[in-house]
């Protein structure tokens, strides 16, 4: 497994490549040009110019997360098939870069979703949190507003201000979607690129649904085994696979993220890996990564995956805000660099045991 952080780029991310380097263990980085719109293309020079900043600081770039998707491929309206062209030029300069891998999502008008970006905990250190009865009360334009005004002054990735404004258009749009439909574009995309991908090497990584299940009425479809199987029988090739993220999958109980890894394990190819504590169907909290700070057992999921022979970049996920750190909600430096530490432990006893 390869240890990354996730980088959002110079001026969008209060972490510097030269802090990442200092983490023990961290080689390379999962990153993205933030500044992009869905849809639009990106040109070589620029995929080069982030690639020569990441290498120059003695890091390596394992992903691009993410390479957003089009509203318009998602609804599977008139104009798909341009953004698809779009698409696959991106594809083709990542590919031209030497970047094979990338991780999107196909969550309808919204990325994520939290009801809190800082929730207090006894220890002083805040959270990101999500309880169904806040998240029922509240209208996606108000969510929109609470999200960027508690943001540090970071933009949060999928709560791009510039969406606020066509809020009320997005979710008409998707107003006849059912996840059955939703599917159906995911995978006449995946149609689409799959031979530019088999071409370029390049594996696509879907980014499971967060939370894992229907908010605000929009379809969620990457929120269960049975319906990631769907997604993978559906382009049953190699190209399409998962990115397994524990924080997402997990916000659902109901969801075995061990059996889940068991199961889809050759077709995962990057892992986010995160803890969280839930209290009652639809309410939980972020955690430390430690297995004794939340409700997972990261000692298992680690083993598991390490046993399906995961050989991708793996990240600690979102870690909470701790010693006065001001930073974008979820990615600050100092509690991921002890989550990337302690899942390095784990996996050097995982390694170290098996081979006794
Ligand atoms: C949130 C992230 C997501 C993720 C995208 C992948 O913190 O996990 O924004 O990057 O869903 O496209």
């Amino acid at each position: 497994m390869k240890m990354t952080l996730r980088w959002f780029g110079s001026g969008h991310d209060s972490v510097t490549l030269e802090q990442i380097r200092q983490i023990p263990g961290v080689t390379g980085v999962i990153t993205t040009l933030y500044n992009k719109q869905p849809g639009e293309v990106w040109n070589l020079p620029e995929i080069l110019e982030l690639k020569n900043e990441v290498e120059n600081a003695g890091l390596k770039i394992e992903g691009i997360e993410s390479v957003n998707i089009h509203d318009s491929i998602k609804t599977g309206s008139p104009e798909k098939d341009k953004y698809i062209e779009n698409y696959i030029i991106t594809l083709e300069n990542l590919a031209k870069a030497d970047i094979h891998l990338i991780c999107y999502n196909f969550m309808p008008v919204f990325d994520w979703t939290r009801s809190s970006l800082a929730k207090k905990r006894a220890d002083g250190s805040t959270v990101l949190s999500y309880d169904q009865d806040l998240i029922d009360k509240i209208n996606p334009e108000t969510i929109f507003n609470e999200i960027n005004s508690n943001s540090n002054g970071f933009t949060m990735p999928g709560w791009e201000p510039e969406r606020l404004s066509k809020i009320k258009e997005l979710f008409e749009t998707y107003k006849d979607i059912t996840s059955e439909k939703l599917l159906e574009n995911l995978i006449y995309f995946l149609n689409k690129i799959k031979d530019t991908c088999k071409k370029n090497n390049i594996k696509m990584a879907i980014h499971p649904d967060d939370p894992a299940w229907p908010v605000f009425g929009l379809p969620r479809i990457i929120n269960s085994k049975e319906n990631i199987q769907k997604l993978l029988d559906g382009v049953n090739d190699d190209f399409n696979g998962l990115t397994l993220c524990t924080g997402s999958l997990g916000s659902n109980p109901e969801n075995d993220i061990c059996d889940i890894i068991k199961t889809f394990g050759k077709r995962i190819y990057f892992a986010h890996i995160r803890n969280l504590i839930h209290h009652s169907k639809g309410k939980f909290d972020e955690a430390a990564h430690l297995s004794s700070d939340g409700s997972f057992d990261m000692y298992e999921i680690m083993k598991t995956l390490y046993e399906t022979g995961f050989s991708g970049p793996v990240r600690p996920d979102h870690g909470r805000a701790i010693w006065g750190e001001v930073a974008m909600p979820g990615y600050g430096l100092y509690d991921r660099a002890l989550g990337a530490t302690y899942l390095n432990g784990l996996i050097e006893a995982i390694e170290k045991s098996s081979k006794k």
